[in-house]
């Protein structure tokens, strides 16, 4: 029986890359994967493991990542991947971590740090999975990194509403009728603020958008390197489901961060450090209006005046009244209000 090797548990230490031109220039998500022209969830895919490098595991939760990237005998992945079931990454991370751990310790494998990312749809993570990432991310003594993929729907299976759907939109379980014009009328969950809020010993969290994609690189060097479970959310513009021209992609997720319908920022061991156009917008950049942004996509194209009215305010809101403006939505009320215990 081999030698038990001291385990470390230690982390890849991955520095940033200072531009694009120092990021490397191996791939590990390559050619072979049959999603639809212009899916920024595949580019997110080869970025997140770009980033990475070769000494990692990639598991992933069903959904259009999965199906579309390992159909038969085919897939993009050059590292080990393995699928998981729908609502199971968060487990998938943890188990593959402390799998890797025991092997090392009882020296069945080399001791060395091996990356471990899980990801996960919006319908897989921030709805049918939301418990197992919770439970994932108070285990500090595990290494790893659950990295969700927003394209707001339930993409794979047709595009179903799901809780990270946007206000309105048009999905297969919510189409516009001539009596009733809007079926989705639930505001976004706010997945990375709840995941920093809620979890005080996970040291990362994160948002991204391929968008700004050395930015986004760097977001996941650091989730890994840092030590423990950490989570990072992606807002993936998806021309199927959003319903566009697939050129479109690139300038699409930039106007989501304009508009400042999805901020880019993350916390680290509890500081909140926003970043980019989102820095600048909290900094007192005039923010676009998410007119622009709502009407090249046609699941809005019902929209009226009074939807736009709407969706603007919700955002305005964001950033006029929630206590940290696009993380933390709570409101204190007024001394003189609480004493009088009134809303
Ligand atoms: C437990 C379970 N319920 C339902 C399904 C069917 N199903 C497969 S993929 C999928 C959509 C997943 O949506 P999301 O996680 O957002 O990923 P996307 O398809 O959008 O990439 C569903 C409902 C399943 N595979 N497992
Ligand atoms: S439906 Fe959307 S997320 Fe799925 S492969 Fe197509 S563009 Fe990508
Ligand atoms: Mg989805």
């Amino acid at each position: 029986m081999a030698e038990a090797t001291t385990f470390t548990n230690a982390t890849q230490i991955l520095e940033p890359f200072r531009g694009i031109k120092k990021v490397t220039i191996e791939e590990y998500f390559t050619s072979g994967h049959r999603t639809c022209q212009g899916c920024e969830s595949a580019l997110v895919m080869k970025l997140m493991v770009k980033a990475s490098g070769p000494r990692t595991i990639v598991l992933g939760s069903t959904g259009c990542m999965y199906v579309a990237n390992t159909t038969y005998y085919t897939t993009p992945w050059v590292v080990p991947w393995m699928h998981t079931q729908l609502g199971s990454s968060g487990a998938a991370a943890l188990g593959t971590s402390a799998g890797l751990k025991a092997l090392m310790k009882k020296g069945k494998i080399k001791s060395e740090p091996i990356n471990v990312i899980a990801f996960c749809g919006d319908g897989g993570g921030a709805d049918m999975g939301l418990n197992g990432i919770s439970a994932t991310l108070t285990h500090k003594e595990y290494n790893c990194l659950i990295l969700l993929y927003d394209n707001e729907s339930y993409a794979n299976t047709d595009i179903q509403v799901s809780g990270m759907s946007p206000y309105g939109a048009n999905t297969t379980f919510s189409p516009p009728g001539k009596v009733k014009r809007i079926m989705h009328t639930r505001w976004k969950k706010n997945m990375a603020g709840m995941m920093a809020a809620g979890h005080p010993e996970c040291r990362y969290v994160a948002t991204v958008c391929a968008s700004y994609a050395v930015e986004m690189m760097n977001k996941v060097r650091r989730a890994l390197t840092i030590g423990g479970p950490a989570f990072i959310h992606s807002l993936d513009p998806c021309p199927k489901g959003w319903d566009y021209d697939p050129m479109l992609s690139h300038e699409l997720g930039e106007l989501a961060i304009e508009t400042g319908i999805f901020p880019l920022y993350e916390v680290e061991d509890g500081e909140l450090r926003y970043y980019g156009k989102t820095k600048a917008i909290v900094e007192g950049r005039p923010r676009q209006p998410v007119r622009e942004y709502l009407l090249k996509q046609g699941r809005f194209a019902h929209f009226t005046e009074e939807d736009l009215a709407y969706f603007q305010a919700k955002v305005d809101e964001m950033w006029n009244k929630w206590e940290v403006p696009g993380v933390v939505p709570f409101r204190r009320l007024n001394a003189a209000k609480a004493a009088l215990g009134s809303k």
